[in-house]
C-alpha cells in the first residue's frame, strides 16, 4: 500500500451520479494478456464526476460517443478513472489490457490450471475494466469473448448465448447475453476445455431449464451428487418460498484455484472444486453435505442476492444470513432438522462468539471497514442466520413466508438495505421489530443470566433473565440497549413431562415470568433448539443435566445437556479434581452408558456421544489454558473409552459390513456413528482396538471409511501404523487433489503429528502449493485452527511458522493471508505469556513493507489494545 488504507463509512453512502442502463464487453482472451473492451450506455441520475473504479489495469483509450478522448480530459490513477463533463447521456468506451495469467490474489479474471475464470465479488470487477464497482449499479450485460478454439473450446458467460463464430487464426466467438438487470459483482466468464454433465429441471410453471455442470474432463464421473443436489434445491425454492428459476439455462463450474467455497453468478455459478466434485471413491460424507449444502446456498442466492441485492456492502448479511438461513432449513428438511441444528450452534459457539470476543468483533451490519472481503465473516453469514432464524421464530412460518413474499414482490430488480428486509416483514405481519433490529447494530454475543424461584405454598415458580451485552471495539457495554430476544422453552416435571411449554420474549435489562400451578420443582428446559445467538447460563445441577439429557423432548437441549455435563466435569479436572473422580461423581459416565439404550437414532447418538471440543470449551475460560483444556478433556476421553468400550464395540461391529456406498441421510447417520465409535476405540488401551481401523482402512470401499480409519490411527498412539497407512494412502491418491487436500489436513490438524517440523515437511512437500487456497487451507488452516498443542507451542514456534507464512502469502493472495492471520487476533483472550508471543507476530507482520490492505485491517485492528 503506498497511503494509509482508507476507511469507508456507511453513513457516508451516496447514490452514483450515472446508470449504466446496458453493458457490452468484449474479451480477447490471448496467453499473455486479455484485451477488454467495454462499452456503457450511461445516463445521468444524480451531480457530480464519473469516478469509475478500476486496479491493476493498463488504460488503452477511452471513447464517448465514438470519439476518442485525449488524455488530458480524464483523470486515471492507481485506483480511478475520473471523467467530468460528460453529457447526461452517452455511450461510453473504454479499453483496458490486463493479465490473467500473473494473477494470483484469484479476484477479477484469473487463470486456474489451464482455464480462465473470474471472481467479482465484492470488489473484482474494477480488475477487469474501469466501471462503477458497487451493488446498487445495476446493468444488462452482454459479453462476447474470443479465445483459441483448441485450448478454450468452451466460453461460458452470464446468461444465454446468443451467438457463436469461427474467427481467423484458429480463433473463435461466442456472445451472451444476460436479460437481467444486475450489478458487476454478479458476472462471470469461463474459458476452457471442460466437460459438461447434462439434465433438465422443469419449473413449477412448466418452464424446461437446462442445467450443466461444467469440469475438467478427468473429473466428469463426480458430478451426479451435485446436479441431485441442485434439483433438490430447485424443488425446495418453489415449496418452501414459492421462488422459481428465471433463465432457460443454469451452469456451475468446478474450479481447483478459489479462495472461498463457490461465488452465485447470475446463471453461472463457479465453485471451488472441493464444494461440487464427489464420488464414493474420493469424497467423505461431510464432502456430500458440504455439496448439498453449498449447491443450495448459490442457488437460492438467485432470489436473495440477485433478483433482490445489496445497496451497499455495509448491507452484506442481507443476502448472506437470508441464504444461510435458506440453505440451513433446506438441510434440515434433507437430514435431521435436531443435528443441524446442534452443527449450527456448534459453528456460533466455537468460530463466532471467538470472533464476538475479539478485536475484530463487528456488527452484522457494520459502520465501517477498511477492506469488505475481511468481513465475510461468521458473524456476516452465520450469525446474520440467528437472527434471520429468529425472526422467523417470532412470526412463525406463515408469517415470515407473508414476510419474505412481500420482500421478493416488492425490491424484485432492486438493491435494497437491511432495514427494508425488516420492513417487509413487519408490514406483512402488522408486527413491530424496531427493538429487534437492536441485534444487527449491537456488536458482540449478549450474555443472558438465568435464575429460577420455586414457592412450594403457592405453587409457583418464577423465573427471572437478566441480559448484558459485553464492550467491543467502538461500542461500550454501557451504551448497549437490552435486545428483543425469544426464548424457547418447557417446564418439565419429575417424569419428564412438560408441564410449561412455549416462547418468552426477553425485551429488558431484567425479566421476570411466573408460572402458577406449578405442583412441584419443575426442571427448566431454557433456549430450546437454540432459540437464540446468546450465551446462557442457568446453575443446573449435574442430576438435573442427566435428567434433560435423558428426558427433554426437544433433542437440541438434550444434546445441550449432554455438553453442559461435560463442560462441568473437564472444569472440574481443570482445577485438579481426579477425572475418574469426577466422572463417575457427577453422573456422566452413567448419562453416558444410557445413551447406548435410548432408541435414539443413530445421527443422534453419535453427536451425544462427542465430548465439547477444545474451542468450545475455551470460549468459556478466562484466560484460555490450551493446555489444561487439552489435557483435562483428553483424561475425560480416556476414561469414557475404557469403560464405554463394550458399548462403543457393540455399536461399531453392528454397524460394519459391506455395504455398496450411498450418499443418503441413513446411511451418512450408520457410518457417522460406526466411525465416532471408531475414533474412540482407537485411543483404548487394548492394542485390539486399532486393529479394527487397520481392517477398515485396508477393506473401505468408500473415502468416509476410508479416512475415517485413517483419521483414527493418526490420532491415536500407534504412529508407526498411522504412518504406513498415510505412506499408502498418499501412493494412491497422489492424482487426486482434493483427495490429496483430505491427506494433508488429516496431519495438519492431529496433535499427534503436526509438529512444527512436520508442518514444515508438508509446506515442502511436492503436494504442497501455495498459489491454490485449498492446499494452504488444508495444512495451515487445519494445522492453527486444530492442533492446539503444537500451534500453541510455549515457544511460539507455531505462531511464528504461520505469520512468516501470512507474509509470504500476502505477497501472492491478501485475502487468504488475512484470513489465515485471524487466530494470531485473539491473543487478549490466552494465558498472558502465550498472547505475547501472538502479540510479537502481528508486530512483525505490522512492520512488512506493503502490506496489503486486507492483513493491514486484521493485523491494526488487532493490535489496537496492546501498548
Ligand atoms: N457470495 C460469495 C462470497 C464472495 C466472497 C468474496 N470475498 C459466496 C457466497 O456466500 O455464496
Ligand atoms: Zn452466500
Amino acid at each position: 500500500m503506498s497511503a494509509q488504507p482508507q476507511e469507508i463509512f456507511l453513513k457516508d453512502y451516496t447514490p452514483a451520479p450515472y446508470a449504466i442502463i446496458e453493458t457490452h464487453l468484449n474479451f480477447d482472451l490471448y496467453e499473455d494478456h486479455t484485451l477488454v473492451t467495454s462499452r456503457l450506455r450511461i445516463e445521468r441520475q444524480h451531480t457530480g464526476d464519473l469516478v469509475l473504479n478500476g486496479q491493476h489495469l493498463k488504460l488503452k483509450g477511452v471513447a464517448v460517443d465514438q470519439t476518442i478522448l485525449p488524455a488530458e480530459s480524464y483523470q486515471v490513477d492507481e485506483e480511478f478513472l475520473t471523467l467530468a463533463n460528460l453529457p447526461d447521456q452517452c455511450e461510453l468506451t473504454i479499453i483496458t489490457e490486463i493479465e490473467p495469467q500473473n494473477n494470483t490474489a484469484l479476484e477479477g479474471l484469473y487463470k486456474s490450471g489451464g482455464m480462465f475464470c473470474t471472481q467479482c465479488e465484492a470488489e473484482g470487477f474494477r480488475r477487469i475494466t474501469y466501471y462503477l464497482d458497487r451493488p446498487d449499479v445495476m446493468s444488462v450485460f452482454t459479453t462476447r469473448v474470443t479465445a483459441d478454439q483448441s485450448k478454450y473450446p468452451i466460453l461460458l458467460s452470464n446468461g444465454n448465448a446468443i451467438a457463436e463464430e469461427p474467427l481467423e487464426d484458429g480463433r473463435h466467438a461466442v456472445v451472451w447475453h444476460d436479460p437481467h438487470k444486475k450489478p458487476c459483482y454478479l458476472f462471470a466468464l469461463v474459458a476452457g476445455d471442460l466437460k459438461v454433465k447434462e439434465s433438465t429441471f422443469t419449473t413449477m410453471s412448466g418452464r424446461e431449464v437446462a442445467l450443466k455442470i461444467f469440469v475438467e474432463p478427468q473429473n466428469i464421473d463426480k458430478t451426479d451428487y451435485a446436479m441431485g443436489a441442485l434439483k433438490r434445491s430447485m424443488t425446495w425454492d418453489e415449496e418452501v418460498y414459492g421462488r422459481e428459476y428465471d433463465l432457460d439455462i443454469f451452469m456451475i463450474v468446478a474450479v481447483d484455484d478459489f479462495n472461498m467455497g463457490a461465488m452465485e453468478n447470475k446463471g453461472l455459478n463457479i465453485f471451488n472444486s472441493s464444494c461440487v466434485l464427489a464420488n464414493p471413491q474420493t469424497a467423505t460424507d461431510a464432502a456430500y453435505q458440504r455439496i448439498e449444502a453449498i449447491v443450495a446456498h448459490e442457488y437460492f442466492h438467485n432470489w436473495s442476492g440477485n433478483r433482490v441485492t445489496c445497496r451497499d456492502w455495509f448491507q452484506l448479511s442481507l443476502k448472506e444470513g437470508f441464504t444461510v438461513f435458506r440453505d440451513a432449513c433446506f438441510t434440515a428438511d434433507m437430514h435431521s432438522e435436531t443435528v443441524k441444528r446442534i452443527e449450527d450452534a456448534t459453528l456460533m459457539r466455537t468460530i463466532q462468539y471467538a470472533e464476538d470476543a475479539g478485536p475484530l468483533a463487528h456488527q452484522v451490519q457494520p459502520d465501517s471497514f477498511i477492506e469488505i472481503s475481511n468481513f465475510y465473516t461468521v458473524t456476516i453469514y452465520e450469525k446474520g442466520a440467528e437472527i434471520v432464524s429468529m425472526i422467523h421464530k417470532l412470526l412463525g412460518k406463515e408469517g415470515f413466508r407473508k414476510g419474505s413474499d412481500l420482500y421478493f414482490d416488492r425490491h424484485d430488480g432492486q438493491a435494497v438495505t437491511i432495514n427494508e428486509f425488516v420492513s417487509a416483514m413487519e408490514d406483512a405481519n402488522s408486527a413491530d421489530l424496531t427493538q429487534f433490529k437492536r441485534w444487527y447494530k449491537q456488536a458482540g454475543t449478549p450474555s443472558v443470566a438465568v435464575s429460577s424461584q420455586y414457592d412450594v405454598d403457592k405453587k409457583q415458580f418464577v423465573l427471572t433473565f437478566k441480559q448484558s451485552m459485553p464492550s467491543t471495539p467502538k461500542q461500550t457495554s454501557e451504551e448497549k440497549l437490552p435486545l428483543h430476544i425469544p426464548v424457547e422453552f418447557a417446564l418439565l416435571d419429575a417424569k419428564g413431562n412438560e408441564i410449561e411449554q412455549g416462547m418468552l420474549e426477553l425485551t429488558e435489562a431484567e425479566q421476570s415470568f411466573v408460572f402458577d400451578n406449578v405442583e412441584q420443582q419443575p426442571v427448566p428446559s431454557l433456549f430450546r433448539d437454540y432459540t437464540a445467538p446468546v450465551k446462557w447460563q442457568y446453575d443446573y445441577s449435574p442430576e438435573q443435566l442427566a435428567f434433560l439429557m435423558a428426558n427433554d423432548k426437544d433433542g437440541f437441549n438434550r444434546w445441550d445437556a449432554a455438553q453442559q455435563l461435560a463442560v462441568i466435569v473437564i472444569e472440574r479436572v481443570m482445577s485438579g479434581e481426579d477425572a475418574t473422580h469426577a466422572v463417575a461423581e457427577t453422573g456422566l459416565l452413567d448419562a453416558y452408558k444410557a445413551l447406548f439404550s435410548a432408541q435414539l437414532d443413530d445421527a443422534m447418538l453419535a453427536k451425544m456421544l462427542l465430548l465439547p471440543n477444545e474451542a468450545y470449551i475455551a470460549e468459556l475460560q478466562s484466560p484460555v489454558d490450551v493446555q489444561a483444556i487439552y489435557k483435562a478433556r483428553e483424561a475425560v476421553k480416556s476414561i469414557l473409552v475404557a469403560e464405554l468400550e463394550e458399548d462403543l464395540l457393540a455399536v461399531y461391529q453392528a454397524r460394519t459390513g459391506m455395504e455398496e456406498y450411498q450418499p443418503e441421510s441413513d446411511a451418512m447417520a450408520k457410518r457417522s456413528l460406526k466411525n465416532t465409535a471408531l475414533s474412540y476405540l482407537a485411543q483404548s488401551q487394548n492394542p485390539e482396538r486399532i486393529k479394527l481401523a487397520e481392517e477398515q482402512f485396508a477393506a473401505a470401499n468408500n473415502m468416509t471409511d476410508g479416512m475415517a480409519a485413517l483419521s483414527a490411527m493418526v490420532n491415536s498412539q500407534y504412529q508407526q501404523q498411522a504412518k504406513e497407512a498415510l505412506d499408502s494412502f498418499y501412493q494412491q491418491w497422489k492424482d487426486e487433489p482434493l483427495v490429496v487436500n483430505q491427506w494433508l489436513s488429516v496431519q495438519s490438524a492431529s496433535n499427534q503429528t503436526a509438529s512444527i517440523e512436520h508442518i514444515r515437511e508438508l509446506l515442502e512437500h511436492p503436494a504442497f502449493d501455495i498459489k491454490n487456497p485449498n492446499k494452504v487451507r488444508s495444512v495451515l488452516g487445519a494445522f492453527a485452527g486444530s492442533a492446539t498443542q503444537h500451534f500453541h507451542k510455549p515457544d511460539g514456534s507455531g505462531y511464528e511458522l504461520l505469520a512468516e507464512y501470512v507474509a509470504k502469502l500476502d505477497k501472492l493472495n491478501p485475502q487468504i493471508a488475512s484470513r489465515l492471520v485471524a487466530p494470531l487476533t485473539k491473543w487478549q483472550r490466552y494465558t498472558p505469556e502465550l498472547g505475547e508471543k501472538m502479540i510479537q507476530q502481528l508486530r512483525k507482520l505490522e512492520a512488512e513493507n506493503e502490506l496489503s490492505k486486507d492483513v493491514f485491517e486484521v493485523v491494526t485492528k488487532a493490535l489496537v489494545d496492546c501498548n
